[in-house]
């Protein structure tokens, strides 16, 4: 009589946002980038994707739901993390045969995002990374959350730094099979416990230019991309790794604000430009740089990543002059709303 055993795990992974940017791909099947990356998950993120991977005798085929809508599972990114998740537990299976054969049965995965879509915030970094981690707890897999990261960056680039919380570094490896571009911890959230953030949701509307198309399109035709990930980039990763070790967060909220800009700039040097910030963006920027001279240092740092929602970082102790003045200066912006804009405010990410 066949199993009719359901097993079943269940996970969460969080949103994280990059002070360092990835942005190029030098090989996009093994979606290797051209450069390393630096993201932050604070320690309150409630901004997370929550997965339950199944499999069982009973299921027909591979099923994927988020917030309760059928997904498709067809990419070739979906199916590559699949593939090797299964032949990761077909290893297990061969070399302990009395484990359950889980690898060939049909998988169930449902997800969750717990953060309102009005936020704007790309979710399949935290949604890959859920998918990854449900299915390698459903396998019993050995392997480290940094290994799991390889496996997580062939669903999407910026995954493989959800699968770490706190500090999380992507490097961007030099073997051409791409075994050592994974993520790798530079410290734990609790390391710098004071860190906030707060997201300005400048629109909810989805994006004019995907990630993926927007890379490649950079790579081919910016020549300040090049300087950007030869030079600026590598620079930039010690010194970000450097301003967090010592929390300093006058050097980490200035190295933050000049690589989104730089960011920006490269995707405004690509034929034909992309645009991702728009005039509620741009004033927020001018809000921060307002805050920063009355305080007469940086005590907020913006970030843009392919989007035009904020995400400002401040400490603790500066809340009101920082999340009280960007409400009181934002509230007479025109085309602000109010309402949506604040949808997280105070939100840890
Ligand atoms: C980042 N972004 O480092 C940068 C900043 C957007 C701007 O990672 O093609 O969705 O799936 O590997 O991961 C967005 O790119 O791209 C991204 P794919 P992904 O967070």
């Amino acid at each position: 009589m066949a199993n009719s055993e359901i097993h079943r795990a269940s996970t969460t992974a969080p949103v994280n946002i990059a002070v360092v940017k990835y942005w190029g791909k030098r090989d996009a099947n093994l979606n290797l980038p051209t450069n390393s990356s630096l993201s932050v998950t604070l320690a309150q993120s409630d901004l997370r994707t929550h997965t339950t991977a199944s499999c069982s005798s009973t299921y027909t085929t591979d099923t994927l739901t988020l917030n309760s809508a059928p997904q498709s599972l067809s990419s070739p990114r979906t199916q590559a993390c699949l593939r090797e998740l299964r032949s990761l537990r077909a290893a297990l299976e061969d070399s302990n045969p009395s484990l359950p054969k889980l690898s060939p049965l049909p998988l169930k995965i449902v997800s969750f995002n717990n953060f309102p879509t009005a936020a704007g915030l790309a979710s399949s970094a935290a949604g890959f990374a859920a998918l990854v981690r449900a299915i390698a707890d459903l396998y019993a897999l050995p392997q480290s959350p940094s290994s799991l990261s390889l496996i997580a960056r062939q669903g999407s680039g910026s995954a493989c730094r959800s699968l770490l919380g706190g500090f999380v570094g992507w490097n961007v490896g030099t073997a051409p099979d791409g075994s050592d571009s994974k993520a790798y911890e530079v410290a734990p959230a609790a390391h710098w416990a004071e860190l906030r953030a707060i997201i300005l949701v400048a629109s909810a509307a989805k994006k004019s230019v995907s990630s993926t198309a927007g890379m490649q399109a950079t790579v081919a035709t910016s020549p300040l991309f090049r300087v950007r990930a030869a030079e600026l980039v590598p620079a930039r990763m010690g010194a970000m790794e450097e301003a967090i070790r010592r929390r300093d967060f006058e050097a980490f909220g200035a190295l933050t604000m000049k690589e989104s800009n730089n960011f920006h700039a490269t995707c405004l040097d690509t034929e034909p430009p992309i645009l991702y910030l728009n005039d509620t963006s741009r004033a927020a920027i001018r809000a921060a740089e307002g805050i920063n001279k009355a305080a007469g240092k940086v005590v907020a740092a913006y970030t843009f990543d392919a989007g035009p929602n904020a995400v400002v970082y401040y400490v603790e102790g500066d809340t009101e002059r920082v999340a009280g003045s960007f409400k009181r200066i934002l509230a007479n912006v025109d085309g602000w709303d109010g309402d949506r804009g604040w949808a997280v405010q105070g939100q840890g990410l």
